[in-house]
């Protein structure tokens, strides 16, 4: 994938009038620019769609006009007016796909018709929406157990389809719904349930405007949720501290300029966001917290009154646990695992100290660890320490990926349901649902390479893209009777096909989704709790698309057969799915009635009430310890894979990195230029990557000197997807450990 490159260092700040190109130049190649501007007035707005970018909280009733360079770019990825049709399917084989790059597959437009895999021909081919129902219905019902299908969900989904797919997938017998999540904050999930009773942050965006300080662990807003930047910016403005941990300098953490003001389009522009960064080494946020919290307690026993007794006294218990293991962990282990020094970490202490109302944000840089499950819950520590959760300008914001992967969850797309949750859904539908757990995304591909999963539907999502040990996911899902994706463009996880393979097109949230009812709105849920609706306004890309609430109802009918659940009603009106969401799932009172005010309504969250909903019915502190480190020789590096600012997961819009000076190319290796010299290597060279225990390998990768701590590398996610090993995960998530991956580094031959 290289084309002509280029690497030289960003000098601007964030934003700016970079963005403003960049994003002119993504509207022009969608082959739609003016469309494609009518398409994102409509963005985020009172009447429009929800941005099917990221998941940060937009403000309630948004006038304003809310979006930002990647949500532009994500807009313009769906609404392109290039089209995938079944005579380019006649043109090339699968074979040759296979050969293609994700960026190229993606490039060639939107999908438009229901295609089959035929094996005589080697070729996907047209099918029928009913008969590839009917291919589906008989490939199901024909497994020995419910248990040997998996549905699979990206966080696109809206809370009507993925409703609806658990249900289908209950009623059909299984809780196998393993979700993007599972690779992604599933970490933060399992760790606030057990620590402050709820898997979800706590805090709102008004939060923003009040809080003193706000710490940014293993987040890269500029690019990821480039309208936090805004949100941050403002709080920087007012004095609030704002502290980074991250092992790169991140150009969106350090300045940034507003390019829907003139001001931020001026030469030159750019206010400073981070009042204080932190380039700690990969890995080591827990040593870093468990530091800050050894100065508190060293200033509490020199009576300086840091903590919040009170809170900690009326709301929590276990913490005479944690400030025993404060005593017994070593500074040096402390310094050495987190790169920084007991000074450094004086810093941040004395602001937390100080401040009397902080947020924390965390994301992929936190979760996508071993050991990440007890490194939230040292953050949580901290932050209980001084009562920071349910008081305005503080608490908890685990910032989340894909812009409805919460409100899913909140939907019941989990493998590991509550017996509360399965009780109402039973009730309401007059079910029985199973009360086995269901698989993980790691645990499926590992039960379809041993042939214990048989089909495999996925409802959005590249899997085979976006999953570790690429080789393995590959193999698993080529060892299915039945692949069917149900994606809006084409990717490696259509190619990479069971026996029998379905690619079925759907609707993106940009385009109008026509029912008999009329057209139909869909909801969702952000970071922040705050529940919307979202309707499209672009004509949809083809006749053929079918919503996923009308796919995910075409499979049921075909599937359950004697099914009581009226799937034909649920496709004809939205609000019919609504009324039922309300009977099931705590909080969707009135949801029909309450979706249809501008900005939506607020979930609520019991944490943030200050009710614990634990075993003990308080907030718990826990004493996680650092984690044994085996010795590293000189030769293992950490590598972390991370996303370029061209991107969105595994859709790739182009082969630029902006804020980190890489263009024309992703295959690259961003080392120390200490470490680069004393490997005996030098800039630009390629070098192969080996995980270090044997389990994959990337060839001929350019090395990127970059301020990076030494002993550690990155690379992009999905290309070193290769190096993540099926069985390094975090024990408590089963989240892929992909941004502590051991490595060698060896110069091409
Ligand atoms: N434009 C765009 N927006 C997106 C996405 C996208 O691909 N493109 N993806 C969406 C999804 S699904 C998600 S989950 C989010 C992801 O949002 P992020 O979590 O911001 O995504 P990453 O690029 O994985 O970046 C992780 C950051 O963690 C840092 N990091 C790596 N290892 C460590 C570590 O050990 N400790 C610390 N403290 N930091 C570390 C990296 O340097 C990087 O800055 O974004 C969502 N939004
Ligand atoms: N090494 C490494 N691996 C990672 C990560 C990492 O940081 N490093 N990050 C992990 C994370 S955080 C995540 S969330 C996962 C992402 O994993 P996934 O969610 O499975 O992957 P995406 O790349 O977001 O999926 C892209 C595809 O979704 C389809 N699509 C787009 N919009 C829609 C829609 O509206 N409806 C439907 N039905 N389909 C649609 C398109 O066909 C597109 O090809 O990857 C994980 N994998
Ligand atoms: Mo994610």
């Amino acid at each position: 994938m290289v084309g002509k490159s280029k690497i030289k260092p960003y000098q601007g700040a964030a934003g700016g009038w970079g963005s403003l190109i960049s994003s002119a130049r993504h509207l022009l190649k969608s082959g739609r620019p003016v469309r494609g501007v009518k398409t994102l007035l409509n963005l985020n707005q009172g009447e429009g769609f929800d941005c099917p970018g990221c998941a940060w909280g937009d403000p309630e009733a948004t006038s304003s006009f809310e979006f930002c360079e990647n949500g532009v770019k994500a807009v313009a990825w769906e609404a392109t007016s290039k089209k995938v049709t079944a005579e380019f399917f006649e043109k090339h084989t699968v074979t040759e796909l296979l050969g293609w790059d994700g960026y190229a597959l993606e490039s060639q437009g939107r999908l438009t018709e229901p295609m089959v895999y035929n094996p005589g021909t080697g070729r996907y081919e047209a099918i029928n929406w009913p008969d590839a129902f009917a291919l589906i219905g008989a490939e199901l019902n024909a497994l020995e157990s419910p248990a040997q299908a998996a549905f699979y969900t990206s966080g696109r989904t809206s809370n009507e389809a993925a409703f609806l797919y658990q249900l289908l997938a209950r009623e059909f017998g299984t809780n196998n719904l393993p979700d993007c999540s599972n690779m992604c904050h599933e970490p933060s999930g399992v760790a606030l349930k057990e620590t402050i009773g709820t898997g979800k942050g706590t805090v709102r965006l008004e939060d923003f405007e009040q809080a003193q300080a706000i710490f940014i662990f293993g987040q890269n807003p500029g690019t990821n949720h480039p309208r936090m930047l805004g949100d941050l910016q403002r709080a920087a403005a007012r004095g609030c501290k704002i502290v980074s941990f991250n092992p790169l300098r991140e150009r969106g953490l350090e300045k940034f300029a507003d390019p829907k003001h003139i001001k931020g389009l001026l030469p030159g522009a750019g206010e400073k966001i981070s009042s204080h960064y932190f380039q700690l080494r990969i890995g080591g946020d827990r040593a870093a917290a468990l530091g800050i919290m050894k100065h508190l307690w060293a200033m509490e026993q020199k009576g300086g009154r840091v903590f919040d007794h009170t809170f900690i006294k009326q709301h929590t218990t276990g913490l005479k646990s944690v400030l025993a293991l404060l005593d017994q962990t070593r500074w040096r282990e402390i310094e050495s695992q987190s790169g920084l020094a007991k000074e450094d970490l004086a810093i941040p202490a004395k602001i937390y100290a100080r401040s009397k109302a902080t947020i924390f944000t965390w994301a992929m840089g936190i979760t996508q660890h071993q050991g990440a499950t007890e490194t939230i819950q040292t953050l949580v520590n901290l932050q209980l320490l001084k009562g920071n959760v349910g008081k305005p300008g503080a608490g908890i914001c685990p910032v989340r990926g894909h812009s409805n992967v919460q409100g899913d969850r909140t939907m019941g797309i989990d493998h590991q349901p509550t017996p509360a949750f399965l009780d109402l859904l039973d009730k309401e539908f007059k079910i029985k649902s199973p009360r086995k757990p269901g698989l993980s995304s790691v645990e499926v591909i590992e039960a379809m390479a041993a042939g214990k999963v048989r089909v495999f539907i996925g409802l959005g999502g590249n899997f085979a893209a976006a999953s570790p040990a690429t080789a393995l996911t590959e193999k698993a899902l080529r060892a299915c009777d039945l692949t069917v994706h149900i994606s809006t463009k084409l990717n490696r996880s259509h190619l990479v096909h069971g026996k029998k393979a379905l690619i079925l097109p759907t609707l993106g949230r940009t385009e109008i989704d026509f029912q008999s009812a009329g057209p139909q709105m869909i909801s969702v849920e952000d970071s922040m709790s705050m529940v919307h609706a979202s309707s499209g306004l672009n004509m949809p890309a083809s006749k053929d698309l079918r919503s996923e609430v009308a796919i995910v109802c075409g499979m049921a009918r075909a599937a359950l057969l004697g099914s009581k659940t009226p799937w034909r009603e649920f496709k004809r009106d939205y609000g019919l799915i609504r009324d039922r969401i309300e009977q099931v799932i705590p909080g969707f009172e009135a949801f029909n009635e309450r979706i249809a005010v501008p900005g939506g309504f607020y979930l609520g969250n019991s944490a943030a009430g200050r009710i614990w909903n634990t075993k003990t019915g308080k907030a718990a502190f826990f004493a996680h310890p650092l984690q044994q480190r085996s010795k590293q020789e000189g030769k293992v590096f950490t590598l972390t894979t991370f996303r370029s600012h061209d991107q969105y997961n595994t859709s790739i819009y182009g082969l630029n990195d902006r804020y980190r000076g890489v263009k024309g190319t992703r295959e690259v290796l961003f080392m120390n230029p200490e470490d680069i010299s004393a490997q005996g290597l030098t800039p630009e060279t390629l070098v192969d990557v080996r995980n270090a225990e044997g389990k994959g390998k990337l060839k001929g990768f350019r090395l990127v000197p970059y301020n990076i701590p030494r002993g550690n590398v990155a690379a992009y996610f999905p290309e070193a997807n290769v190096l993540v090993a099926i069985d390094a995960y975090d024990r408590r998530s089963k989240t892929p450990a992909s941004k502590s991956i051991p490595v060698i580094i060896r110069k091409s031959l």
